[in-house]
């Protein structure tokens, strides 16, 4: 019983894939499924995390695809456009003046502007974006590894995730802008990317411009989009709704691993 969810995530994976592979011309494709992580707990969230780290290994990679397999155009889900003022303003600068701030338990706080991202080493990966909505779509995105802007911001012992926190809004007011985080092991895996083009070219707004994250081996709402504030912390139970994310707090797993 306790695996339920868990079955039911891996049998919704694999006709998810079947599905794909017959619909790889398309990039995209819809599933009409109902989201299956609001009935995962806790401690099955938990059992799930470490036996897919067993399994797979703690640092294996998500499948990577060809450039014949890229949609034709990416698909958008959530935040369209954080439509504030100041983010309009951004919009209009080509977001020569965004800056991605690096704190919490780091001993160099950082601030990054795109061009500081851009000049360091990137990485390029075409890979299937999967959404608990019931759609996927395969994308090709260039960014600096997570790992690289950590190393440089030198984190604390004491830290043991990575929060990130975006620009857009999902109701009134600030304290329901859209955040995530990760544990460090995700956030250091090399397919973790601060990603600023998709296909080839800048990250549009609909999907997160300028930075947002990619961890390709979780579902798609650990995938922060408009990423102004990077956070090393401890715990996150003292932040916001405690669960680790905007979905999360709605009820979602915060271990969304695929
Ligand atoms: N800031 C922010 N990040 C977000 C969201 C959002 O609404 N706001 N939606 C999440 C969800 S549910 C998905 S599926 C992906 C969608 O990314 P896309 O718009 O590039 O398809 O972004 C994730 N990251
Ligand atoms: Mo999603």
């Amino acid at each position: 019983m306790a695996d339920s969810g868990n079955q039911s995530r891996r049998g919704f994976l694999s006709r998810a894939t079947a599905v794909g592979s017959t619909m790889l011309l398309a990039g995209c494709y819809d599933l009409s499924q109902k989201p299956w992580v609001l009935s995962i707990l806790g401690e099955v969230e938990n059992l799930t995390r470490k036996a897919q780290r067993l399994f797979a290994g703690s640092h294996a990679l998500a499948p990577e695809f060809s450039k014949a397999d890229i949609a034709p155009s990416f698909r958008a889900n959530g935040t369209l456009n954080p439509g504030t003022a100041d983010y309009q303003a951004h919009v209009a600068n080509a977001f020569r003046d965004w800056r991605v701030r690096v704190g919490g338990l780091v001993e160099h706080p950082l601030s990054l502007s795109l061009s500081d991202l851009r000049s360091l080493p990137s990485r390029t990966q075409i890979t299937r974006h999967d959404c608990v909505e019931g759609w996927s779509c395969i994308g090709e995105w260039t960014g600096v590894q997570l790992s690289r802007v950590l190393a440089m911001a030198g984190v604390k012992p004491a830290a043991r995730y990575v929060m990130f926190h975006c620009a857009d809004a999902m109701g009134e007011g600030d304290d329901t802008l859209y955040y995530e985080s990760l544990d460090l092991l995700e956030a250091t895996h090399p397919q973790t990317l601060l990603a600023y083009e998709l296909n080839g070219a800048p990250l549009p707004v609909q999907n997160g411009a300028p930075v947002r994250l990619r961890a390709e081996r979780q579902l798609g709402y650990k995938m922060a989009k408009y990423i102004e504030r990077i956070e090393l912390v401890d715990d996150f139970r003292q932040v916001r709704g405690g669960k680790g994310g905007y979905w999360e707090d709605q009820g979602y797993a915060w271990y969304a691993g695929i």
